[in-house]
């Protein structure tokens, strides 16, 4: 009878003591809070981040983006015409941070978007149109829309963090310097919102319009798909190689015209290489008449700039970055040239 009851209060103790030890082994099955990762970034400066590499299997959300549809798909708004005759274009614009993309076979991502896409929509107007953006942010974190360009402090994006879970703000300005900028996301920590993939193009068109041409646009950006505040994949448009894989058709003698925005985060530089040919190069788009003639530039980020040239021979040929580390790591791509036949003249933008 004692014997049985010591065993009993051993049993007791031992698997009190086993449940306490489980318990600090593994601390995270009970309460299962998002673990927070803080990062020393290349500026000294520290962020956290709850950002995770998602199994899409945990998560119904993933998303589709063809970089061959995005590079020629200009959105213009919604456009109405004001009493004094300006144009009005409005945009609606929705923020989410919860989608989940396959960036590369098997390498998903959780990716931060404006409008559904990394990058999000190329917004184009023409200048002194009156610019309307109905940002709506469905996301868990708070997000702005930051433009490039002349604009009203209030109209930044800084100052006025837009609440989650459907927060709203409309930005407003007269669209303004002729170009190609960029826009972004500016809340805090910066490179966090902007890594994730929370940025775009806006193109202002000169009232005379540019001459007809193949338009099309590249942003450079790069994924930090580990968190390490180093980017693992480059790309122009998002997917590593896809224009390798993918390549660009264009035809000979017939002007090509390419907005490129430099994106890429904890880099300090990008740089854009053209094989076979040389390119007119426009910085910011400001100028009508070009700055160089080259077959490369070098860009920091949000620099940007259009490039025009024209190809005198079919064939196939690379653009990739010159930074040997970037086009090995996704950031290459070929334009396939093909002979010109009269029926395909340049399209007329702007209107
Ligand atoms: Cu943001």
């Amino acid at each position: 009878m004692k014997n049985s009851k010591t065993s009993f209060m051993i049993s007791i103790l031992v698997i009190a003591s086993v449940a306490s030890a489980l318990f600090f082994v593994i601390p995270g099955s009970i309460g299962a809070l998002p673990e927070e990762k803080t990062f020393v970034t290349h500026s000294g400066g520290i962020i956290t981040t709850t950002g995770e590499v998602l199994d899409p299997l945990y998560t119904a959300s993933t998303m589709e983006f063809d970089p061959m549809e995005y590079l020629r798909e200009f959105n213009y708004g919604r456009i109405s015409e004001l009493p004094d005759g300006t144009t009005l274009r409005e945009f609606t614009i929705i923020a989410e941070d919860d989608k989940v993309m396959e960036v590369s076979p098997g390498v998903f991502y959780n990716v931060w978007t404006f409008n559904g896409t990394v990058p999000g929509p190329t917004i184009r107007a023409t200048e002194g149109d009156l610019v309307r953006i109905h940002f709506i942010n469905n996301g868990a974190k708070e997000h702005t829309m930051h433009f490039h360009g002349i604009h009203e402090a209030e109209m930044d994006g800084v100052f006025e963090p837009v609440g989650a879970g459907g927060g709203q703000f409309t930005y407003e300005w007269r669209a303004d310097p002729v170009g190609v900028h960029p826009y972004h996301c500016h809340i805090m920590p910066l490179e966090e919102h902007i890594v994730h993939g929370l940025y775009g193009v806006y193109i202002v068109d000169p009232k005379e319009g540019r001459a007809p041409a193949d338009e099309m646009v590249m942003v450079l950006n790069g994924l930090d798909t580990d968190f390490d505040t180093e980017n693992n994949f480059y790309a122009a448009n998002t997917i590593p190689f896809y224009y390798q894989h993918h390549p660009i058709q264009i035809n000979t003698d017939e002007l090509i015209r390419v907005y490129v925005v430099n994106m890429v985060e904890f880099d300090p530089i990008n740089n854009l290489h053209l094989h076979g040919n040389l390119y007119h190069y426009f910085p910011t788009g400001t100028d009508t008449v070009p700055s160089f003639y080259t077959d490369m530039i070098t860009l920091s980020q949000t620099e940007r700039g259009i490039m025009e040239f024209e190809y005198d021979f079919p064939g196939k040929y690379l653009f990739h970055a010159h930074k040997i580390e970037f086009s090995e790591k996704g950031w290459t791509g070929i334009f396939l040239v093909k002979e010109s036949s009269d029926s395909n003249l340049g399209a007329e933008y702007g209107s």
